[in-house]
């Protein structure tokens, strides 16, 4: 028996499943770099890099354990720029019986292994990404009899199930959750450690060659890159976070500070998600460092909640609702998505320095995502599509079953409250307390109308006006209802006018 074991770009951990048979005499695995991957959004040059770098690098470590690797790269000749036709083209290289492939991560690919069976004329056998915490039945079946799965209960669940940070039934400390404790502002005498940077290798040296010259018109700098491509040095990554920043992660995983692009937050995200670390060997370093001392519960709670809640939690619900998830749009917002988004060029000082660490680095943390970048969009009714394409394309650690629900649910609220039970709608009040930026911003949080007010603050209101009839009846939105209808009707007029003059200027 000859089996072709295709793996893509982002299974690539020694673990995965369809590498745990392999017979190294008469296997051989296949790796394709093809123009769909590539193009299928306009990704950011460093995640292009990152991707294929990684692909090569892993592929010489298979060959190094003595597993026969058949790799096409991008520009070879005769590559068809597609994983059927690449598929379809090995088989006439090779002699193979069956095909086997770990399900994909997305639901356009697993569209197009589904197909793989009537197309190639071989048996191909689908198996599961046993990457996860969480498989997709065991997920289906706790969501079934819950009206609105959170993700609150779910990690209450998983918490139990894995028995991390447990003291019997209950919780350690008392609680499941500390993030009253963990939303503080940086104080201006803390600067965070320097972040990981892993110099190119020749392999990576190659890549960025071929992305200059390829897709030089896509997003974001290419260099300098200094993300891990190998397990080696993202291992080298997480024992760094744990030992210099997740002491601190808790207390200042809300922060954001001007020129401070990586803070306390681990940026593991990337290596996680094309499979060069793993989500539990991730979580159980972490809960090895809390058990030795000197790492505060509401850290490792917290950082241990973003992988066993929150990552597991949106997977699931990706599956579970694609494909229809991807066009609600709870809002009806049909605004297009601002030339800024690419440009940076804002004078608001806060979108500016998200959307330039963004360009810089493929990354911006979570709150920059969310509170900045992504708040601005739900705020101004921007096009869901075109914010998901948007934070598709930009961030290095972006496939699909993770910044769908992130963007489209939590970010946006265009799924109508299916992730989150309301929008996290903020105005510039928030972004001046967790940040610096305001003090450098040419407009004033302070200031609610007129051309110095921050444009979060009317916009804020003008998303509540706007969107009454969906939210009003949301009990989580019922103290920002009671201020709006307590304001007279000449304020309303004028958020209205000073949101609708703004949003006309902005250029599209
Ligand atoms: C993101 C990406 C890129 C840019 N290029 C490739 C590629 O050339 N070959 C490949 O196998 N995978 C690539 N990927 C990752 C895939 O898009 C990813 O494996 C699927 O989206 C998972 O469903
Ligand atoms: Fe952003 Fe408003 Fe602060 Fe300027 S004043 S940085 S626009 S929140």
């Amino acid at each position: 028996m000859h089996t072709l074991r295709f793996i893509l770009g982002d299974q690539l951990s020694h673990s995965i499943n369809s590498l745990c048979d392999i017979d190294r005499t008469n296997d051989l695995v296949l790796m394709v770099e093809v123009a769909d991957e590539t193009s299928y959004v306009r990704h950011h040059k460093q995640k292009i890099i990152l991707v294929l770098s990684a692909m090569r690098h892993f592929a010489a470590e298979l060959r190094a354990r003595g597993i026969t690797v058949d790799y096409v790269k991008l520009e070879d000749e005769g590559n068809t720029g597609s994983f059927i036709t690449e598929l379809k083209r090995a088989l006439t290289r090779h002699t193979i019986d069956r095909i086997v492939i770990t399900e994909p991560g997305e639901w356009r690919v697993q569209q197009m292994v589904n197909r793989c069976n009537h197309e190639l004329g071989i048996p191909v056998e689908i198996l599961e990404d046993t990457r996860f915490l969480c498989n997709r039945e065991v997920f289906n079946h706790w969501t079934q009899d819950r009206k609105s799965p959170r993700m609150e209960y779910f990690y209450r669940y998983m918490r139990q199930k894995t028995d991390w940070l447990m003291a019997g039934s209950a919780p350690i400390g008392g609680q499941w959750n500390f993030d009253s404790q963990n939303r503080k502002s940086l104080p201006a005498k803390v600067s965070a450690p320097t972040h990981h940077s892993f110099t190119p290798d020749a392999i990576t040296r190659e890549v960025i060659d071929l992305t200059q010259r390829r897709f030089i018109d896509h997003f974001g700098d290419a260099e300098p890159f200094a993300w891990a491509v190998t397990r080696a040095d993202a291992l080298t990554a997480l024992h760094q976070f744990i030992s210099e920043r997740l002491p601190w992660f808790g207390e200042y995983q809300d922060a954001m500070k001007t020129g401070e692009d990586h803070l306390f937050h681990s940026t593991l995200s990337a290596y996680l998600n094309i499979g060069l670390l793993e989500a539990k060997e991730v979580c159980e370093a972490a809960l090895e460092a809390y058990q030795h001392g000197g790492i505060p519960l509401p850290a490792v709670e917290g950082f241990v909640r973003q992988l066993l809640g929150w990552r597991e939690f949106i997977r699931g619900m990706y599956w579970l609702k694609m494909p229809a998830y991807a066009k609600l749009n709870f809002f009806s917002a049909v605004r297009p998505l601002p030339d800024f988004y690419w440009t940076g060029m804002t004078e608001m000082k806060c979108l500016q320095e998200a959307i330039r660490a963004t360009r810089q680095h493929a990354y911006a943390h979570h709150i920059q995502r969310l509170m900045v970048t992504g708040n601005f969009a739900l705020l101004a009714g921007i096009d869901p599509a075109q914010v998901d394409n948007w934070f598709l394309s930009v961030y290095i650690d972006a496939f699909e079953w993770a910044e769908l629900p992130n963007t489209h649910g939590m970010a946006l609220h265009a799924d109508g409250g299916i992730i989150g039970s309301k929008p996290y709608a903020a105005s510039g009040a928030y972004i001046n307390r967790m940040s610096d930026y305001c003090a450098g911003c040419q407009y004033d949080p302070g200031v609610k109308l007129g051309p110095s007010a921050c444009p979060f603050n009317y916009l804020y209101w003008y998303f509540l006006i706007t969107n009454k009839t969906q939210l009003k009846s949301n009990p989580r939105m019922a103290m920002p209802y009671h201020t709006l209808e307590r304001m007279t009707q000449e304020q309303r007029e004028q958020i209205l006018c000073n949101a609708g003059d703004f949003l006309a200027g902005i250029s599209t």
